[in-house]
Order: structure tokens, then sequence, then C-alpha cells
């Protein structure tokens, strides 16, 4: 806890989030990472959406903006780009970046800003009362899908990679320990990072889906979580109610201020006619 209080606003504890939600799990292990990484809080900026989850940066020392529904990409994406020296995060729900934010995420993705993304995604809209979102599994319950969900799912694992990202991970709240080195491979990863974590909303969610404690969604979890490595090794049959986690795609393609940089250079250059 100690190695925590430059980053932790205790003074704003307890937390504003439901017994057994998630989202404390996804907070201490970015508080973690910051402190491994040593990082100093004037050099880290979170940008938040709106959401249970976008209330993190409430309880953070390091500099925030807790922007609007969708856009917290962009405001990072603007601060990174102007401020290359600065760890930049974008703390979204499964709302806020696969649903009303899904362009900007493509986007983000696709021009590898570096920027680490973590997704609580807790497989519906947790602040406004458990309304089904993009990554809500067909036929689940919700409160806007009494009888089961009509629509189709984004994997956002899959649409970050295929968008672009260069590295792209998954975890879960109950593998704490594996989310923190996730995370912290993921900032200190030069680009585009996409952390997706499975969260457990008991209130709404686990609620309408037969899972209302905190412990029935851990054990979920726990029984349902495959390394990504033996997951792919897996035949389709046994793949049936899986989900792989771990790492799933990193690669070292320039980020988008390191290709800036060597634009301005090289218009540099020809203007002074050297090019
Ligand atoms: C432009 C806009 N549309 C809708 C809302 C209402 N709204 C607030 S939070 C939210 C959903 C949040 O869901 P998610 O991003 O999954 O986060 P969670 O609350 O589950 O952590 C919505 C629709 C808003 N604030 N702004
Ligand atoms: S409504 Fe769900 S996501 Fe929001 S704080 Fe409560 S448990 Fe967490």
């Amino acid at each position: 806890m100690k190695a925590l209080a430059p980053y932790l606003k205790s003074e704003d504890l307890p937390l504003f989030w439901c017994a057994g939600c998630g989202n404390g799990i996804i907070l201490a292990s970015i508080l973690r990472t910051f402190s491994a990484l040593e990082l100093a809080p004037k050099d880290i900026v979170v940008s938040t959406g709106i959401g249970c989850w976008g209330k993190a940066d409430d309880y953070l020392k390091t500099n925030s903006i807790h922007g609007t529904h969708g856009r917290a990409l962009p405001f990072a994406t603007g601060i990174k780009a102007a401020n290359d020296d600065l760890t930049v995060l974008a703390l979204m729900g499964d709302g806020d970046c696969a649903t009303i934010g899904g362009n900007h995420f493509l986007h983000a993705a696709r021009r590898n800003i570096d920027v680490t993304a973590i997704v609580s995604n807790n497989f519906n809209y947790g602040m406004t009362g458990g309304q089904y979102s993009a990554t809500t599994p067909p036929h689940s319950y919700t409160s806007t899908s009494v009888y089961g969900n009509p629509e189709g799912v984004f994997d956002l694992c899959e649409v970050g990679q295929a968008a672009g990202a260069t590295f792209v991970a998954r975890g879960t709240v109950y593998h704490a320990n594996q989310l923190e080195g996730l995370i912290t491979d993921a900032v200190r990863h030069r680009g585009f990072s996409l952390v997706e974590v499975f969260s457990s909303c008991p209130v709404y969610f686990g609620r309408y889906n037969e899972r209302p404690s905190p412990v029935e969604m851990m054990k979920y979890w726990q029984s349902r979580a495959v390394p990504v490595q033996r997951y792919r090794k897996m035949d389709e049959d046994s793949r049936v109610d899986r989900v792989p986690i771990g790492v799933f795609h990193r690669d070292d393609r320039p980020d988008f201020n390191t290709r800036y940089r060597d634009i301005r250079a090289r218009a540099r250059e020809r203007m002074e006619g050297r090019g």
C-alpha cells in the first residue's frame, strides 16, 4: 500500500464502486504498474470516459482528464501527440471503447499512437443501469434485452489487432497477478496497446445472467479462462465456453510520434534545400 501512496488519492476513498465490482482490482493493478515502473505521477496522464470505470481518475494523483463518453482516446491521442515524454493511458468501459467510442478505438489502433488503453469489459453499461453494449454476448440478458441480446458481438482483441494495435492482451479480474504483468508490458510497449479486462458487474450483468454474487463471477472467470497459447491448440469443440487470456499480439511497428518526427525532419530538410 505504501508503494502506491504517490499515485492513490486516498482521501477520496472508499471507492465509489459497488461491493464486488471488478474495477477496484483493475485500478490496483494499474497503480502497482506505476510503482513497478517507478513512474513519476507528474509524467503520467490518465484519460477517462464516462461510466463506472470512467470514475477511476477520481482516485489518482497523476494528471488526468475526465472527458466525454466514448472520447477518452481522442483526448489521449492529442495529449500524446503533443507531449511525447508523457506516459498516457486511456481507461474505458466496453460502452466507452467498443460502442459509442468504437470509431475512435479503430483509428487509435490504426494510427499506432503510443497510448495504453485499459478496457474494463463488464459486458454492459454499468453506470446507466445494465443496458447491452457491443461486447454483450449474443442471447445474454440485460436491462434492454430481457429475452436475450439479439445482436452480434465485437471481440475487442480481434478488432484491435485487425485495426493495427501493436500490443494486444486480455486478462480477467480473477487473474490479478497476471493482469498486473499485462498492464506493465502494455505501458512499457511503444505503440498502441490494448489490455482488455474481463470484469465483474455483479449488480447488473451478473444478476441478469445467474451470477449475482461477486464470488460466482470470480468462479466464472476462473473456470472459463485458458492461456491463449493453449487455446490456439484446442479444437473447436473444446473452445466452447472458454476464453483465451494472455498476450495475443505484439509487434514493433513504429508508433505515430516516431513516424511524425521522421516526416517533420524530411520536410525541414526539403524546405532548407537539402532534400
Ligand atoms: C454522449 C453520451 N451518451 C450517453 C451517455 C450516458 N451514459 C453515461 S455512462 C454510459 C454507459 C457506460 O458504460 P460503459 O462504458 O460500459 O462503462 P461502465 O459504466 O460499465 O463501467 C452511458 C450510455 C453519456 N454520458 N454521454
Ligand atoms: S454497476 Fe456494475 S460496473 Fe458499476 S460499480 Fe456497480 S458493479 Fe461496478
